[in-house]
């Protein structure tokens, strides 16, 4: 197989049809390991994982229907809803979350968007705290205007997380309460403010192979790329339409993100929610692939993770290690 190009004249390309994105996706396994790998080394190090740790700041009762979550109101599920949390609640668990390594803190929030007052000051108060404890400060909000992300900027945000979740033909089926073309607004306000992009999707939706090259071919359309690209498996949560759907299949998530890593070469990939049902193997196949993420601690945001000393253990068997110091929040040239 020849290799595809990631750059042209040494820039990364914006202009990766979806039908080439799927000819790489289904190539070969051993060429688009070789392919992937190739690729990371040349951009990564291929040791290095960066740890990052979720707190969900604010919990459930979601007026969005995405059908893949536990947090959304229109379905009943085990997940109890909660207020916002306390600044100072926020900034213990940050500090907790620093202490065993991780160097990205991100907060989430069950909000379709986020409205202007008391709430939203406490979610800038928060960013400047975990900012200070020498983190970066990451948040998923929902929606956000120009004014907010800028605020946001003003207070050190690091990067803000708003994903597309699919390619646009299928986004339909999943979420009938916001729009693909929302979600693409939001993430131009927040480029425009300045602050860097951490936008993926979810795999094993009952989505096609096609839907899968569809959504990383409008990520690689985003220019500049996003810095982070968390692509989750779906967590099946009790009470949510897609719970009854099969798991993915591991090598899935392999290929997935070998495809990324070489569609999207200075992003970081995220291997994200779902590592709880994946072997430590898939797992270290994903590292080969060019994952160089993932989140640590025992919860995601509302689900459980595999715990830190697992992971721990896991990249030292590998001879792989954390990231140790911050990232300089670099944005990705062109
Ligand atoms: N409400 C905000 C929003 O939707 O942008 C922020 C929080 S929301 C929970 C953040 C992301 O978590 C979603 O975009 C989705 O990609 C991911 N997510 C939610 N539930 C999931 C699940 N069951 N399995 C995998 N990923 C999930
Ligand atoms: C992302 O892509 N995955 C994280 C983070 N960004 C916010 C969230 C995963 C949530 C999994 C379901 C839960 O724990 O509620
Ligand atoms: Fe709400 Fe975000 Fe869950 Fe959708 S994914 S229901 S917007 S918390």
């Amino acid at each position: 197989m020849p290799f595809a190009t990631p750059t042209k004249n040494n820039r990364v390309r914006h202009d990766w049809s979806s039908e080439e994105v799927l000819r790489l996706h289904d190539s070969p396994f051993p060429d688009l390991l070789y392919q992937a790998q190739t690729i990371h080394r040349q951009y990564h190090n291929p040791r290095e994982v960066q740890l990052c740790t979720l707190l969900s700041i604010k919990t459930g009762a979601c007026p969005e229907d995405c059908a893949y979550c536990p947090q959304s109101a229109h379905h009943s599920t085990t997940v109890e809803p909660e207020q916002l949390l306390d600044v100072s609640q926020v900034l213990a668990a940050a500090r907790a979350a620093r202490n065993s390594g991780s160097t990205r803190f991100c907060m989430g929030a069950a909000w379709r968007e986020v409205r202007d007052g008391r709430e939203f000051d406490a979610v800038l108060e928060m960013v400047r705290g975990v900012k200070s404890l020498g983190l970066e400060a990451c948040c998923t909000l929902g929606m956000l205007t120009k004014e907010q992300a800028t605020r946001l900027a003003g207070a050190g945000l690091s990067a803000y997380n708003h994903n597309l979740d699919t390619g646009p033909k299928f986004y339909e089926s999943i979420i009938s309460t916001r729009s693909f073309e929302e979600r693409l607004e939001t993430l131009r306000n927040v480029r425009e403010a300045g602050i860097t992009v951490c936008c993926g999707g979810i795999l094993g939706m009952g989505e096609s192979l096609g839907d899968r090259a569809d959504l990383l071919s409008v990520l690689a359309a985003l220019s500049p790329h996003p810095e982070s690209v968390p692509i989750n498996a779906l967590v099946r949560a009790e009470g949510t339409p897609l719970e009854g759907l099969p798991p993915l299949e591991p090598l899935s998530m392999v290929r997935m993100i070998a495809t990324a890593r070489v569609v999207l070469p200075l992003s970081r990939i995220r291997l994200s929610a779902g590592r709880l049902e994946m072997s430590d193997e898939t797992q270290a196949l994903c590292f080969l692939a060019g994952a160089n993420s993932i989140f640590t601690g025992d919860k995601l945001l509302t689900t459980s993770n595999p715990g830190q000393d697992h992971d721990l253990a896991l990249l030292e068997k590998l001879g792989m290690s954390p990231v140790t110091s911050q990232d300089q929040d670099e944005t990705i040239p062109i």
